[in-house]
């Protein structure tokens, strides 16, 4: 998978060189590209923001910086144009603070697309992550201020598939952190990533219900025993325990999932539950 990410801030960005994400990295299963949006102004100031239309406080992302990065990141229909261009700006000195492993322009295969992080998107789930993880390359645009002109998006959008994304209901200073929480869970769900596999198809969310407590050595630590069940060696008794934890757990702080669990998922213990 190839990860490209523009931003204002790419010095946020530096923990996608660290822990697993880093040694996806390294042993080539992601190839990720950080840009820095200032390389494709070319006012003295680099002024990447204007004020809004119709008034109001705060300030807009301006489209032209953006249009031009996308169009430096993706080949468009007249490629060798804007994509050359564009080319020559990110190289231009230290300005553009990319660290992309390949020149610009190239497309993998099953194309892009192109996500936005912003309160106002679809709320970030698994099950999203999944879907974000199966596509070939991915594209993150961070914006600050209030936002990005939604010119930028609607264009983007005759070239490409976009999703507008939101890690949930409060609001961020920009997206940087939502792209760093995003790639996590990404990720972490391409092969090879993790070593046991067994530990995605366990953990809360992917099965629709959040997972059980889990305790190790030693048996007892400062009054607090290990749950017995735990240590009796009865893999049966064990797994029905967690199952019951899980749900227990699910019906007190999510009711929320346990409204949309899928029936099918459900067996008979469960029901009585
Ligand atoms: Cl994805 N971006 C920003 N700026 N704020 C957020 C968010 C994203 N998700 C929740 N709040």
């Amino acid at each position: 998978m190839r990860i490209d990410v523009v931003t204002i801030f790419p010095e946020y960005l530096a923990p996608l060189d660290l822990s697993l994400i880093g040694k996806a990295r390294a042993g080539g299963l992601l190839d990720v590209g950080v840009h820095d949006l200032r390389a494709w102004t070319h006012d003295v100031h680099r002024t990447v923001d204007d004020t809004p239309y119709g008034g109001g406080p705060g300030m807009v992302m301006r489209p032209e910086p953006w249009g031009e990065a996308l169009d430096a990141l993706v080949p468009g229909p007249a490629s060798s144009g804007p994509r050359s261009e564009a080319t020559r700006a990110e190289r231009a000195g230290s300005r553009g603070q990319s660290e992309r492993s390949e020149p610009a322009g190239r497309v993998p295969e099953g194309g892009v697309r192109l996500v936005v992080p912003t309160p106002a998107g679809e709320v970030f789930t698994q099950a999203m992550a999944h879907e974000l993880a199966a596509e070939s390359w991915l594209i993150f645009a961070c914006g600050r201020y209030e936002g990005i002109d939604q010119r930028v998006l609607d264009h983007a959008a005759t070239r490409m598939p976009v999703t507008e994304v939101s890690l949930g209901d409060y609001v961020l200073f920009g997206g940087e952190v939502a792209v760093l929480v995003m790639c996590e869970a990404i990720v972490r769900l391409l092969p090879g990533v993790l070593g046991n596999a067994d530990s995605l198809a366990e953990e809360s969310h992917t099965q629709g219900v959040l997972e059980a407590p889990v305790y190790t050595k030693p048996p007892e630590w400062r009054g607090h025993p290990v749950p017995e069940i735990l240590r009796s060696g009865d893999h049966g008794r064990i797994a029905r325990w967690r199952r019951d934890q899980a749900l227990l757990r699910t019906a007190q702080r999510r009711p929320d999932l346990l409204a949309t669990l899928d029936p099918g998922t459900l067996d008979k213990r469960d029901v009585a539950l």
